[in-house]
């Protein structure tokens, strides 16, 4: 090769390289706008915080006070490790002075938590699980985070986030990062979803897939079978029709967002049915599964309560719960199915 020559660099590869994540939602935007650069920002500082609770992820059996329970109760009444304080921190702190984010709700916090500079002018609400599944972190497996954005119309008057109390069609943007062997952000602002690589050596998210589409159908059913014993008739007899039936297979990490980055690319179905113990299931609408919903759809799945659709509820508080049926549109259904079945024949018809 002469020095004249262009570089042996293929020009896609090094495109691929420079569409972080910034980048993309402008491009998917088309647009400069202010709400365009605002969402571009915030999906930045989001990536921020994934990087960071990866980083801390990475060294969690290296470091002192990373592993095990804080000794505290969280509002759900479930026992708070020291790496679900630690992300929900990182959240907070990535969105003090940006101007963008005013109030973060989290499953950590009784009530959202105000950023007061940020108020002014930053009309946006976070919606976020820092570690979703954290029972993984203490042995080294899977977890992920769950977000989604909402923009802030009402006055929250008693600080309580009663203006949140909206269906999911309210969320301008959702997604999860799912911190595995790589650690992957997947994301939706309503034009498809996409997935981006945490490339270690730049420090920057990386596009690694656009518009993924969920296959109409899977092999795989992802469920809490050791509940077999608190489920209703209809979820029993959907789970004994696939035992009895070729072509499933069961995979269930305890981590949502593990467990539904699968489903995404291979297809299947994930549920969380409500149990004699949490008639309402464990899954936390605003900012597990409705999020989960908004980017599943906007792969072309589905996703409900058995009886509606997870995007039309309206919780009627901040940590409100919904029985959860997940992913590609024809096993969504068939779990559908079982259920409004049995629902009619409760109700004689
Ligand atoms: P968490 O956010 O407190 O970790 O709880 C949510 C997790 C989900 O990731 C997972 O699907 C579910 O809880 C597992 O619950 P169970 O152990 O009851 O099957
Ligand atoms: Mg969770």
């Amino acid at each position: 090769m002469t020095s004249l020559q262009t570089p042996a660099i293929p020009e896609h590869s090094l495109d691929r390289d420079c569409t972080t994540l910034s980048r993309h939602v402008l491009q998917q935007l088309q647009s400069f706008s202010p709400e365009a650069q605002d969402l571009s920002a915030i999906m930045n500082r989001i990536a921020l915080a994934g990087k960071l609770v990866a980083r801390r992820l990475s060294r969690a059996g290296l470091m002192a006070d990373v592993l095990g329970f804080t000794g505290e109760t969280n509002i759900q009444g479930e026992s708070v490790k020291k790496m679900d304080v630690y992300a929900n921190d990182v959240f907070i702190s990535v969105f003090k002075q940006s101007g963008l984010v005013c109030r973060l709700a989290s499953e950590e916090m009784d009530k959202p938590y105000y950023i007061p500079e940020n108020c002014p002018i930053g009309r946006y609400t976070l919606l976020y699980d820092p570690i979703d599944g954290s029972s993984n972190v203490d042995i080294n497996l899977n977890v992920g985070s769950i977000f989604a954005i909402r923009q802030q119309k009402e006055d929250d008057l008693d600080g309580e986030g009663n203006d949140l109390l909206k269906d999911g069609q309210e969320q301008i943007a959702a997604g999860y990062i799912v911190y595995g062997p790589s650690t992957m952000l997947v994301y939706s602002i309503g034009h498809g979803v996409h997935s981006f690589l945490l490339d270690p050596s730049l420090g920057e998210f990386i596009l690694a897939q656009e518009n993924i589409k969920i296959p109409d159908h899977g092999p795989v059913y992802s469920t809490n079978e050791g509940n077999f014993w608190q489920w209703d008739d209809a979820i029993r007899d959907y789970t004994r029709y696939v035992h009895r039936h070729e072509g499933y297979t069961a995979r269930y990490s305890g981590a949502l967002v593990g467990d539904i980055h699968r489903i995404l690319m291979q297809g299947g179905v994930f549920l969380y049915p409500g149990t004699v113990k949490k008639p309402e299931g464990k899954l936390r609408l605003l900012y597990e599964s409705a999020p989960l919903a908004f980017l599943v759809e906007q792969a072309g799945g589905k996703a409900s309560n058995g009886m509606k659709r997870i995007l039309d509820i309206v919780p009627d508080k901040l940590h409100a719960r919904s029985p959860l049926v997940i992913g590609s549109k024809e096993d969504v259904s068939l779990v559908e199915s079982f259920i409004q079945d049995h629902q009619r024949r409760a109700n004689g018809n």
